[in-house]
């Protein structure tokens, strides 16, 4: 049995370290990125006090270096889905551009833009200010 800190062993850790390293884009980031942002995202709002973390009938949604977590959401007609930004400084807005609707305003760190959705349908939307350069967009499914 080769040891867990064989040479070989210690080499391939290192690459995998390395590779993702060198594979991270200067522009939108990708799926794993989005992972890593999305789990620190989830942490800030554990962590931020002063907002209900369990309202009634209602799912959330982060909005965190450029990104919508989680990037596609599905809920019942008539949930309240409140998109709330957890970043340090960057505001953000929500724009379901393509259903016709008018942009937010400008949310700034811990506001919160809420809207409910009755009919059945796919909803993409995105952020104003951020979804042409830093690709931020997510789509919101409602079911019947
Ligand atoms: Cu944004």
């Amino acid at each position: 049995m080769r040891h867990p800190l064989s040479p070989t062993a210690a080499m391939l850790a290192l690459g995998i370290l390395v590779v993702p390293l060198a594979a991270i884009p200067a522009g939108p980031a990708q799926a794993a990125d989005k992972a890593a942002v999305c789990a620190e995202a989830r942490e800030r709002y554990a962590a931020m006090e002063g907002i209900d973390k369990a309202p009634a009938n209602t799912e959330t949604v982060l909005m965190y270096k450029y990104t919508f977590c989680p990037q596609t959401l599905t809920v019942k007609a008539g949930t309240t889905v409140r998109f709330l930004n957890v970043d340090k400084r960057t505001s953000h807005s929500v724009w379901f551009k393509e259903a016709g609707q008018a942009e937010s305003d400008r949310l700034f760190p811990e506001e919160m833009y809420s809207l409910t959705l009755q009919d059945a349908g796919t909803y993409p939307y995105l952020c104003g200010p951020h979804w042409k350069q830093e690709g931020m967009t997510g789509t919101l499914t409602v079911t019947p």
